[in-house]
C-alpha cells in the first residue's frame, strides 16, 4: 500500500524520478538524492512563486499610477462570485503547492527514517571532544585533532555500495553528527541511541563535524568519513583486527 502510494505521489508530476524509483520494492533509497531534488524544487518554486508577485506588482504600480495629484482612484466593481474565487482560487494554488511539497518532505523523512536491512551497523560515541566508531566485530576507530594541526586516527571507514546506519549516543553533553556530504545530521545525548543512515555511492573522503556547541574545543570535533571501495575496506579491516581493535 506505502509502496502504491509513494508510486502514484512520485508519478504526479514529470521530473519526480527519485519518489517514483524510491517505490521500486526492494531498491535502496538514498536519502541525499531525495533531499537535493526536494531542495531544488522549494528554490525553483519560491523564484517562480516570488517572480509572479514581483511582476503583478510592477504591473499594477504602472497601470494604477495617478496621472494628476487631485486623481481619486476607484476599485473595480466585483460581483460576489468574482469576489469570492480571487480570494479561494489563488490561495487554494499556493496552498496546493505547500501541502504537495510537505507531502513530498513527509515521504522524504519516511526514507531517512527506514534503514535498508543490509545496511552495516556502526556505534558512534561522541565526547568532548572526539569521536569514536565502533564496528559490528567490536574494532574501533577513533580521531584526534592535535594542537600542531595534525590528526590521529582512522575516523569512519565505510565500503561504497553498502548503506550504513550510525547508532549514536554521547559520553557527556549533546553533539550532533552532521555529515553534509550525504545530507544528514542528527544529534547525540547522553543516555539515549539516536541512528541516522547514508549510502555511500562513490569512493570519496568527506568530513563530520559536531554541529551542536560543546565547549572549549567544538571545532577540534570533527573526523574524516573515507568511502572505500569494498576490497580496500576488507584490507584495512583486516589490518586493524590484526593490531588489536
Ligand atoms: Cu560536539
Amino acid at each position: 500500500m506505502k509502496a502504491r502510494i509513494l508510486a502514484v505521489v512520485g508519478g504526479l508530476l514529470p521530473g519526480m524520478p527519485v519518489l517514483a524509483e524510491a517505490a521500486e520494492a526492494g531498491a535502496i533509497q538514498d536519502p541525499a538524492a531525495g533531499w537535493d531534488h526536494l531542495w531544488n524544487e522549494v528554490l525553483i518554486d519560491l523564484t517562480v512563486m516570488g517572480g509572479v508577485f514581483a511582476a503583478l506588482a510592477v504591473w499594477w504600480l504602472i497601470k494604477y499610477k495617478a496621472t494628476s495629484p487631485t486623481q481619486i482612484g476607484r476599485g473595480p466593481k466585483l460581483s460576489r462570485a468574482q469576489t469570492w474565487s480571487w480570494a479561494l482560487v489563488p490561495a487554494f494554488v499556493f496552498m496546493a503547492d505547500d501541502f504537495f511539497l510537505a507531502a513530498k518532505g513527509w515521504t522524504l523523512w519516511n526514507i531517512y527514517r527506514t534503514v535498508p536491512e543490509n545496511a552495516m551497523e556502526v556505534k558512534v560515541t561522541g565526547m568532548m571532544w572526539n569521536w569514536q566508531f565502533e564496528y559490528e566485530n567490536g574494532v574501533t576507530t577513533q580521531f584526534y585533532p592535535l594542537e600542531e594541526g595534525e590528526a590521529k586516527g582512522d575516523g569512519l571507514v565505510v565500503p561504497v555500495g553498502r548503506p550504513v546506519v550510525l547508532r549514536m549516543t554521547s559520553l557527556d553533553v549533546v553533539h550532533s553528527f552532521g555529515l553534509t556530504d550525504y545530507r544528514v545530521k542528527e544529534d547525540l545525548m547522553p543516555g539515549r541511541i539516536t541512528y541516522i543512515w547514508f549510502y555511500p555511492k562513490e569512493v570519496k573522503e568527506s568530513v563530520v563535524t559536531c554541529t551542536e556547541y560543546c565547549g572549549m574545543k567544538h571545532s577540534y570535533m570533527y573526523a574524516p568519513v573515507k568511502a572505500v571501495s569494498a576490497t580496500d575496506f576488507d584490507s584495512w579491516m583486516n589490518k586493524k583486527k590484526q593490531g588489536g581493535a
